[in-house]
């Protein structure tokens, strides 16, 4: 699975305003996704994060732009992208993924980058953060977001 070698970030958030944006396609998957999400963050200590939704991940990009830019220290980008029979997934996939990077290197404000690109349902379940999931990568998203606003922080 893709998550082994992933770091146990232990994080205090308390300060860090952060923001979720997440698609809506494949709400079992998403509902998943967004709880992994809300979880780490109060763990951490976030307070309060704002969440909004898009239609799908091809629209995570300029929501999250318009985030990093209303002064949150940190966006979590959620989705789940499933190939089916058109090229659509090529261009979602990579709309999603080019998007975000772009956001966080132009704004300098971090992305987490929870969009899962699956060949099937079954994969993104496996990586949902939901019971009997192996892996939450919503909850690894928002870890790695927060954690490197820390570290944006600390280099000033
Ligand atoms: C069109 C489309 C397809 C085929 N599949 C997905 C998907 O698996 N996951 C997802 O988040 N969004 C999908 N979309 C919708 C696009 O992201 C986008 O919302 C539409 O093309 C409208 O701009």
């Amino acid at each position: 699975m893709s998550g082994e070698g992933a770091p146990e970030l232990r994080l205090d958030a308390s300060g860090v305003r952060v923001a979720v944006v997440a698609a809506q396609w494949h709400q079992t998957v998403m509902d998943g996704l967004v709880g992994g999400a809300l979880r780490a963050l109060k763990e951490a200590g976030a307070a309060d994060p704002q969440v909004v939704r898009v239609p799908g991940s091809f629209e995570l990009p300029v929501a999250a732009a318009r985030l990093a830019r209303a002064g949150y220290d940190a966006v979590v980008a959620l989705g789940v992208v499933i190939r089916g029979g058109t090229p659509h997934f090529d261009y979602v996939c990579q709309a999603a993924t080019e998007g975000l990077t772009r956001v966080s290197v132009e704004t300098g404000v971090p992305v987490g980058f929870g969009v899962l690109t699956c060949d099937n349902e079954q994969q993104a379940l496996d990586r949902a953060g939901l019971e009997g999931s192996q892996e939450d990568k919503g909850r690894e998203a928002a870890q790695a977001a927060v954690a490197t606003a820390l570290t944006l922080r600390s280099i000033g």
